[in-house]
């Protein structure tokens, strides 16, 4: 039987890209040694002590867990000591990790180093995000506003889900590709391949406790996803579990939407544009589907701020375009 590791798989990845330094490849191969580590942690945060929160708060304003922090701590530490990052833009860092020039290399990393925090304390699913772009900034030193670029730059983006088993998914452009963790040799190895979301949508995954707070055009696409009726078969299922990864996940292989739109007091919706939105953005276009904001394609929106937020829908193509529909003539 022909085991195919995620580091074997990742060569293929460099030489498709044209990428032949190994430097592509050898972030790849940081990330996912991080993911190693923040699994087994995450497989034993009720023993270790490692759950629970630190009594502080990030800036994104939300309680931050211990396992925030080893994840962010872990994650930085590897990469800015990589050769092969210059600067780093953490959803748990203020502003963006730039790093020095003896380690500084040519590739950007945004990333959400534990995403859905919240799930800890419940032993429920919870994830990783990354989005690798390349350095835009003259000099060999980064500047902030090299992580300030549209999603349609990223070279590459996946995610870690610590669910059942631990997942690592990412794309370098050339499709979508899932990797499972077998503890018993420390490998991801191949169980996902070429993955596509399926024609039939079969979920949506939304906060239904916000419905009204919701635009009007919102509730109006989620009444219709819920009412009975054929082409498309309704209702669709409810899925949602509080870490987008998960939800992202559950609707790519077996087919959904996963929807943050904007409320009342949240006017920019809640996920945050570089290291959610724009990641996941990518694997949802390289698998077959879309990721809107309601008004436009996710990846052409321009960065201002490291931590902006943006609403967000995506997943099976048909049924993005049927919301953007909604949300721009109102009931479709
Ligand atoms: P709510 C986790 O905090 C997160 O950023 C996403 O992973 C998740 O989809 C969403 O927020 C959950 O937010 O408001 O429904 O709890």
């Amino acid at each position: 039987m022909s085991l195919m590791t995620i580091e074997r798989h990742i060569l293929t990845e460099e030489r498709r890209m044209g990428a032949t330094s190994g430097t592509f490849t050898n972030l790849l191969y940081d990330i996912a040694l991080a993911a190693k580590m923040i699994s087994s942690e995450v497989r034993r945060a009720g023993i270790n002590n490692i759950i629970g929160a630190t009594g502080d708060v990030n800036v994104q304003g939300e309680a931050v867990q211990k396992l925030d922090i080893y994840s962010n701590d872990l994650l930085i530490g590897i990469l800015s000591r990589s050769e092969r990052v210059c600067a780093i833009g953490s959803e748990e860092n203020a502003e963006a990790v730039i790093v020095p020039e003896q380690w500084a290399g040519k590739y950007v990393v945004n990333m959400d180093p534990l995403d859905g925090s919240s799930n800890i304390g419940v032993n429920a699913s919870i994830g990783t995000i990354f989005s690798i772009l390349p350095k835009q900034s003259e000099g060999k030193i980064a500047t902030g506003d090299d992580c300030l670029q549209p999603g349609r730059n990223q070279l590459a983006a996946g995610y870690v889900m610590y669910g059942s088993s631990t997942v690592m998914v990412y794309s370098t452009g050339y499709g979508v590709y899932g990797f499972t963790l077998d503890p018993s040799v420390g490998e991801f190895v191949l169980s996902h391949n070429r993955m596509r979301f399926p024609d039939r949508c079969k979920y949506y995954s939304v906060n239904e406790g916000n419905y009204a707070y919701w635009d009007k055009p919102t509730r109006q696409y989620i009444d219709y996803i819920k009412a009975v009726g054929d082409s498309p078969a309704r209702p669709f299922g409810h899925r949602y579990i509080g870490a987008m990864v998960a939800d992202f996940h559950r609707n790519l292989i077996d087919g959904g939407v996963f929807l943050y739109p904007t409320e009342e007091s949240k006017p920019q919706g809640k996920l945050r544009l570089l290291v959610e939105a724009n990641p996941m953005a990518f694997l949802a276009e390289q698998a077959g589907g879309w990721a809107t904001s309601g008004t436009g394609r996710i990846m052409d929106i321009m960065p201002t701020d490291l931590h902006q937020r943006v609403p967000v829908m995506m997943g099976n193509q048909e049924e993005v375009a049927r919301y953007e529909s909604y949300m721009r003539d109102g009931a479709g």
